[in-house]
């Protein structure tokens, strides 16, 4: 072997050199936490901020939090004792998101030697199982600021059956546990507040953490963003800046992108106004206006047919992944599909796709199967494929990018025939969720762990931890689950579910895109970021979306 190969096998043993680098990076966190150089659990205060009474249902759904919890906002306030002999344990839910181990770090620093922090292996199925682990120093330090969620892993299991609780009961019994943090998103904290109310009687409380790259678990000013958001979009930003730079290089590709997000537009948003593309929908504003699939290919072929008369053959074309199931027509469609997926049995999800459409189609109004069988093939297979356990489709899966460029080339072969379009298309989605987190979200994350571990110290039970004013010092709170909480129709049933933030027709960072976007289909103002930044003057950038929506005079984050 040669020098350069022992080199480069002795260096498989450890992290790439910037991870290792990453890792010994000081992370920022709020003066509150700090005591004589260490952490100390804060305490809480009843915030001068009013939340909305909660409705009858919601109150009686959980009535024991919600009894404690009385309608208060609380504030994190330094403390001056500390805490002792407490059982903690943390898992990961759902999708991972870059930030998920600086949570953990966070916990385990505010805990101290004085407390036991405990993993669960991968997701609610491993508190399920009683899969714990105890986390110690080593563990934590060696995946400080790196991406993924590999600590613990993670999974979809919604805890949701009597014998589920049961078990999760059996779980705080055996690890003898005074607290439980969820880091999930809006599904998983609905989860946690269920958890919460059912743990009630054992004492255990149960605390959620924001977590998603999809952006829309947010809430107002108190909770700007969920975590992972700002590292994806900025990995997302560079790959299409990267593209974007292309096109008028090679002077002859139109690529459709479509961006992860399941369900709001947050993601493709935020990477336009990094990027500033050619043309990028925003599924929320298809829906407000009620596009048609036609009206959405209409748009694009005049973009594209206005640009070739000026030469340019070629542009950019961001794709929310959610998009499809905006558009009027197929969210009808999708909807009594989930609806009529529901009530099959089990047997259903290992039919092959002749027998499921033999099954489904008698289920669909003759309006719904038209469409239904109009669409392509390969988008007609996804549709039926196996819901997730919350009993969404699969959105992810569903080649949204495919349709548009099947379209536009049949639309173009009719109106504009002389136009040439070659077509790429793309899915970013996995390469954003697990790279070293952002500095944003590594200080973010970490403080949220904080505020999570505070909790569970303090008994606190049914919150999710929030942290505000992200460009002026940060402010950290604890927001009751309940109180986001409301009735959802789900997969043919009516569900307490915590809504989802879309991205709102009147909100600055909308309409900052409304109002560029013309320039930017016509000419070629894009932008190519470049990777995300740990050193130099665009490190400390937060998300543009929400320095625009929070009203923020800096795009730079600071915590104080
Ligand atoms: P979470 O809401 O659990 O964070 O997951 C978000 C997400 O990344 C979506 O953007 C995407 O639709 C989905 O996960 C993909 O899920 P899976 O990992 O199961 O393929």
């Amino acid at each position: 072997m040669s020098t350069l190969e022992q080199t480069l096998t002795s260096m498989e043993k450890s992290n790439a050199l910037l991870e290792n680098t990453l890792r010994n990076q000081n992370v920022s966190s709020l003066a509150l936490f700090q005591k004589e150089g260490t952490y100390q659990p804060a305490s809480f205060k009843t915030s001068e901020t009013l939340l909305n009474a909660l409705e009858d249902d919601v109150k009686k759904t959980f009535p024991s939090i919600a009894q404690k919890q009385a309608n208060q906002l609380l504030e994190c306030i330094p403390s001056q004792d500390q805490v002792t002999g407490k059982k903690i344990a943390v898992l990961f839910s759902g999708g991972p998101a870059s930030g998920g181990h600086n949570v953990v770090a966070g916990i385990k620093a505010v805990l101290g030697a004085a407390n036991t922090l405990y993993g669960v292996k991968a997701g609610p199925k491993g508190l399920i199982e009683g899969d714990l682990f105890e986390l110690n120093d080593d563990m934590v330090a060696e995946v400080l600021n790196l991406g993924g969620f590999d600590l613990l892993g993670s999974d979809r299991t919604k805890i949701k059956t009597p014998e589920q609780f049961e078990a999760v009961k059996n779980t705080v019994k055996t690890f003898n546990l005074d607290g439980i943090i969820v880091v999930g998103g809006d599904d998983s904290n609905t989860n946690a507040a269920f958890l919460a109310e059912n743990l009630a009687e054992t004492g255990c409380s149960v605390i959620g953490v924001p977590k998603t790259i999809d952006g829309d678990l947010q809430i107002g000013a108190l909770l700007p963003i969920s975590f992972g958001f700002d590292t994806a979009t900025k990995i997302y930003s560079e790959m299409v800046g990267n593209i974007l730079q292309d096109t008028p290089s090679s002077r002859k590709y139109w690529h459709f992108v479509k961006l992860m997000g399941r369900s709001a537009s947050h993601v493709a948003l935020e990477v336009a106004l990094q990027t500033r593309p050619q043309l990028c929908f925003i599924s929320e504003e298809v829906a407000a206006k009620k596009m048609s699939l036609n009206e959405i290919i209409s748009e694009c072929v005049d973009v594209i047919v206005s640009r070739s008369k000026q030469g340019k053959d070629y542009g950019v074309v961001l794709i929310p992944e959610g998009l499809i199931e905006f558009i009027p027509e197929l969210k009808g469609l999708m909807s009594q599909l989930n609806d009529s997926i529901a009530q099959q049995d089990d047997s259903f999800n290992s039919l092959d796709f002749d027998e499921k459409k033999a099954k489904i189609s008698p289920t669909l109004s003759s309006s719904l199967s038209q469409l239904f069988n109009s669409l392509p093939n390969a988008i007609q297979q996804q549709l039926l494929l196996e819901r997730d356990s919350h009993g969404n489709v699969q959105v992810s899966q569903i080649p949204t990018e495919l349709l548009l460029i099947e379209m536009i080339q049949n639309k173009l072969k009719e109106v504009a025939p002389e136009v040439k379009f070659s077509s790429n298309r793309h899915f970013f989605g996995y390469e954003g969720r697990c790279g070293a987190p952002s500095l944003f979200d590594s200080s973010y994350t970490f403080n949220l762990g904080l505020i999570a571990g505070s909790l569970a110290a303090r008994a606190k039970s049914g919150y999710i931890a929030a942290l505000s004013d992200l460009s002026d010092g940060g402010k950290a709170y604890a927001i009751p689950i309940p109180n986001l909480v409301v009735q959802e129709k789900r997969h043919g049933t009516t569900e307490m579910v915590i809504k989802k933030a879309l991205v709102e027709m009147d909100s600055k960072a909308f309409k900052y895109f409304q109002s560029r976007r013309k320039d930017w289909a016509g000419s070629d103002k894009f932008t190519s970021p470049g990777p995300r930044q740990f050193w130099g003057p665009v490190a400390n950038q937060v998300p543009f979306t929400v320095a625009l929506n929070q009203g923020y005079s800096s795009l730079n984050f600071d915590f104080k």
